[in-house]
């Protein structure tokens, strides 16, 4: 996968995406949404790859936001257009069956907060730093980031950050559920793909029904929600993985998962 804005590697099992626009801060154009779309399809339809990483270039900025000199001249038309595209790439990663790991390596502000939010799961560098400043740019989230932040740290908390722009740290986003954990910067890729093969290592099928179960579960109300996962569990028992895994415990060894 070779792309203009984008760095794909894979290394056991795991993509590592990182998006370089260095100079701009990685911000995030419409070729750089268009990208991720794109390898966010491929990485979905790819049997080999079982986890995404996502980090930025550089040691300053994961992603400080969506492109401002991109967006600044848009017309009202154009700007929804602009915001569709990167609801419909927040989507892609969310929906992707494979779990995603944000490796935040500084700035993740608006947009870029934004993609860290439709990520699974955020791994902050101690130099990471969120926010959603859009107010001071005369506008609002435009890629999800009204209803994800809220939905994962509670509606007071990011009507503040929201209203406020206020840039936070690590520690805070830490404090407050935004991030799972906080490394020093030249352990976060390190930890993140330590996460990954640790995810790896478990049974896929098991993995990708959990992240179905969560994901769709959280759009529903807690009875339906647990029907549905109760159908997912029983879909587990579809799986030779399950048969292995359970023998495995029996016989007192390590499973050997297959992913069938
Ligand atoms: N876009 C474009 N360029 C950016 C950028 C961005 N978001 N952030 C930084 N840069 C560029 C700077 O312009 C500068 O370029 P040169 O001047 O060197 O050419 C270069 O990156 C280095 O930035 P600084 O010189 O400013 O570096 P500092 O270390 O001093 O400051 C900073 C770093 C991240 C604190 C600062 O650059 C900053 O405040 N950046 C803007 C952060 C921000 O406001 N992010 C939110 C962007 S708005 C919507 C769709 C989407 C959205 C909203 C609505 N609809 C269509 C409705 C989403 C909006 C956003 O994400």
């Amino acid at each position: 996968m070779t792309y203009e804005n984008l760095l794909v590697e894979i290394e056991n099992g795991t993509a590592i995406v990182t998006i370089n626009r260095p100079k701009a801060m990685n911000a995030l154009n419409e070729k750089t949404l268009i990208e991720l779309q794109d390898a966010f399809v491929n990485f979905t339809a790819d049997d080999v790859i079982q986890v995404i990483i996502i980090t930025g270039s550089g040691e300053k900025a994961f992603v400080a936001g969506a492109d401002i000199a991109a967006m600044q001249p848009l017309t009202a038309l154009e700007a929804r257009q602009f915001a569709k595209l990167g609801h419909q790439v927040m989507r892609h990663i969310e929906a992707c069956p494979k779990p995603v790991i944000a490796a935040i390596n500084g700035f993740a502000l608006g947009g870029g907060c934004e993609l860290a939010l439709g990520c699974d799961i955020r791994v902050a560098a101690e130099n990471a730093r969120f926010g959603q400043p859009e107010v001071n740019l005369g506008v609002i989230p435009g890629f999800g980031g009204t209803q994800r932040l809220a939905r994962l740290i509670g509606k007071g908390r990011a009507m503040e950050l929201i209203f406020t722009g206020d840039m936070i740290d690590a520690v805070e986003a830490y404090r407050i559920g935004l991030a799972n954990k906080i490394v020093p910067l030249d352990q976060l890729l390190d930890t993140s793909k330590k996460m990954a093969e640790t995810i790896i290592n478990k049974g896929p099928h098991a993995v990708r029904l959990a992240k179905e179960a969560i994901r769709n579960g959280l759009e529903l109300d807690l009875e339906r929600a647990n029907q549905y996962e109760a159908e997912l569990f029983g879909l587990c028992f579809a799986t030779t993985d399950q048969k292995e895994g359970m023998l495995a415990f029996l016989e007192k060894r390590q499973a050997k998962f297959k992913g069938k």
